[in-house]
């Protein structure tokens, strides 16, 4: 098929297809982006395996050893587009006080007018995929549907494990049902007989992820990574989410959600929100450690949840996704043995290295070989052995490689996963990646200091997004990237749900702080994390029934040593208080750091923040 069809305009939508809008949308697109050919993607798993066959014959995925791996591909991308890209994302409010400080904006002409040309043509050559999919369970009232036109297979076989994605999305958006459209281009465009030369094409210089909060729309354009792409994830659950949200009274946000059952049966649900690479899908799979028998984890979501107010009280939470996009370095079975477990078969791995006998690798799978491979393809396609990799540093797997997987692949898939109604949330958890200061576990004594902890909290730069690493941010609720409005707006929608469900009758959710990642001089974890955090959790849950007394601190109420479950852990109170300790020159400091990330959101910040900043800081006076 060539151009010459499309141009004519036969969108050649199946009859399945009623929506007006959807058909007259597409037609527009079509005609703007000039494919040379439509697909009309079912969600079946004979188109699944006819798109994975067709990206192996196009050398983008590489079929692992059924033997190894079952029903899994690897897929390298180029090495300009492996992370998301913040600072080419924006948020075209028509006001930019509405975008706030800590978004890119652009007056939404002026965007629509420089994407115009870069639009215009971008899929000649290709394919235009239209994948219907809905964020939530398939016509519940808490779900919204996303249809994403891309000119991606990559993109198209994903969303299928990413989200619920296929026909049965067409019935229910019926004749004049509501959608997000979004766009989403490689920005690559063939020309007339050209082929293309790389096996992940991209755009490598030029890259937008934008958004138009106020017509819901989304355009990416020249990448084919992650949430760059993958539209219904970041771009649509999160910074669209947020918007809509606000304006109905829910909250969007970047949280793992996961069930707690203690051995007596009775079950807690916690919706935690921890920065990008900072340890959510490891906590919403973790399997409880030695001394916690008959205590059980099942996980709702890893990454995103809906949470909105309910009519017991209570705030219900749905996680919007249908799989996982998860990091694969430092993932083995000693870190996250349920994770490696729903990683054998139908996986689509993307980054990481390949073995000599077709399996995949990556950084961290040593410890449970207990030595390192002899030979490997590192995600660039290059040899790597331990002698290269000790000389130069190379990574097998790039930091930020990925495995995508359908969350039924799960062996600690909660029963309640897919409920619309959601599960009730008792409480909530934010936490960044710090070295130094932040304590191991404090409970905000009130809401609002909940909300100066979340939205004060602070983190390390990691791989998952472009640009330097390791480097502390304020990140506030682990929102940075994704909040789609005002940032201190957002911080006013969370203080306003605590007048508005009390005056609901509701009991809030309790707010922890935590932060696995302070380290000890020599520059190690002194905490020993991933499933031992279930002695934190424990801690939490006795605060609930109220039996921890705990101890007040200046950032709120810490355990006292003696309350922690200590069964099948050597941790010494010495130990614990280089974790939990709160050094007063440092706090000192931080504070200052709050100042100055309260001036940036200056426009419309809260003052009870700042406030309780004054108050927290008297507190580090009198210490
Ligand atoms: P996104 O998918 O990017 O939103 O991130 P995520 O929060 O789901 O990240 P993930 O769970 O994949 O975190 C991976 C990183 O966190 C790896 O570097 C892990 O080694 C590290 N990590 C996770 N849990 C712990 C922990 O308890 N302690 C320590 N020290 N590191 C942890
Ligand atoms: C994150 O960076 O928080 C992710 C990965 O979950 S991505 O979908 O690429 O944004
Ligand atoms: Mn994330």
């Amino acid at each position: 098929m060539n151009a010459p069809t499309m141009q004519g305009l036969n969108i050649n939508a199946p009859a399945y297809v009623k929506n007006a809008r959807l058909l007259a949308w597409v037609a527009d697109m079509v005609a703007l982006c000039k494919p040379n050919n439509i697909v009309w993607c079912d969600g079946s798993q004979e188109e699944y395996d006819r798109l994975c066959q067709q990206l192996v014959d196009a050398g983008t995925f590489k079929k692992l050893n059924p033997a190894k791996r079952a029903d899994s591909f690897l897929a390298c991308s180029d090495p300009s587009d492996v992370a998301r890209v913040e600072d080419r994302t924006y948020i075209c409010s028509a006001q930019k006080e509405d975008a706030g400080p800590t978004n890119n904006w652009m007056e939404p002409a002026a965007m629509r007018a420089t994407l115009q040309p870069l639009f215009d043509g971008c899929m000649k050559g290709r394919t235009m995929y239209v994948v219907p999919f809905s964020m939530g369970p398939l016509g519940s009232h808490i779900a919204h549907i996303g249809v994403e036109l891309t000119d991606s297979a990559y993109v198209a076989v994903n969303q299928k494990l990413m989200t619920r994605m296929g026909k049965a999305v067409y019935d229910v958006l019926g004749v004049d049902g509501e959608f997000v459209p979004c766009m989403h281009t490689v920005g690559a465009p063939l020309a007339e007989g050209q082929k293309d030369t790389t096996s992940w094409p991209c755009n490598p210089t030029v890259k937008y992820i934008v958004h138009y909060p106020e017509t819901r729309e989304i355009w990416s354009y020249g990448s084919g990574y992650g949430g760059n792409a993958l539209l219904g994830k970041k771009c649509l659950a999160l910074r669209i989410a947020s918007n809509m949200g606000r304006d109905q009274g829910w909250l969007a946000e970047h949280m793992l959600i996961l069930g707690v059952t203690n051995p007596q049966g009775k079950k807690y649900h916690i919706a935690a929100a921890f920065p990008s690479a900072c340890g959510k899908t490891n906590f919403s799979m973790l399997v409880p450690p030695a001394g916690f028998d008959g205590w059980k984890v099942t996980t709702i979501g890893d990454d995103i949840a809906w949470i909105k107010p309910n009519a017991d009280g209570k705030m219900y939470a749905i996680n919007p996704e249908a799989g996982y996009f998860g990091v694969a370095p430092g993932t083995n079975t000693l870190t996250n043995p349920n994770c490696m477990a729903s990683l054998d078969k139908n996986v689509i791995f993307t980054n990481v290295a390949l073995t000599d006998d077709g399996d995949v690798w990556w950084e961290g799978m040593e410890k449970d070989a207990g030595k390192l491979p002899e030979h490997l393809i590192d995600w660039q396609g290059k040899d790597w052995t331990p002698a290269i990799a000790k000389e130069t540093g190379a990574k097998a797997a790039h930091p930020n490689a990925r495995f995508t997987v359908a969350a039924t692949n799960n062996p600690a898939l909660d029963s309640a996963w897919d409920d619309p109604a959601g599960v009730p949330i008792d409480a909530f958890i934010f936490g960044g990646r710090r070295s130094t200061t932040v304590p191991l576990v404090t409970e905000a004594r009130t809401w609002m200091e909940g909300v100066y902890m979340a939205a004060t909290m602070g983190s390390e730069t990691t791989a998952a997004a472009f640009g330097a690493q390791g480097v502390v941010r304020r990140d506030p609720f682990a929102m940075l990237p994704f909040c789609g409005y005002n940032m201190s707006d957002y911080f006013q929608h969370w203080l306003d749900m605590e007048h508005k469900l009390e005056e609901q009758g509701h009991t809030l959710p309790k707010i922890f702080c935590v932060n696995w990642f302070r380290k000890d001089e020599a520059g190690k974890f002194v905490w020993p994390g991933y499933g031992e955090n279930m002695r934190v959790l424990k801690w939490m849950l006795d605060r609930i029934e109220g039996q921890a007394q705990g101890q007040d601190t200046m950032f709120g109420v810490a355990p006292q040593y003696a309350e922690i479950t200590w069964t099948g852990l050597e941790f010494n109170e010495a130990q614990f208080n280089t974790v939990t300790s709160i050094d007063k020159a440092a706090w000192a400091e931080e504070f200052k750091s709050h100042d100055a990330h309260f001036e940036l959101l200056s426009y419309h910040m809260p003052k009870e923040l700042i406030d309780t900043k004054n108050a927290l800081e008297q507190r580090l006076a009198a210490l």
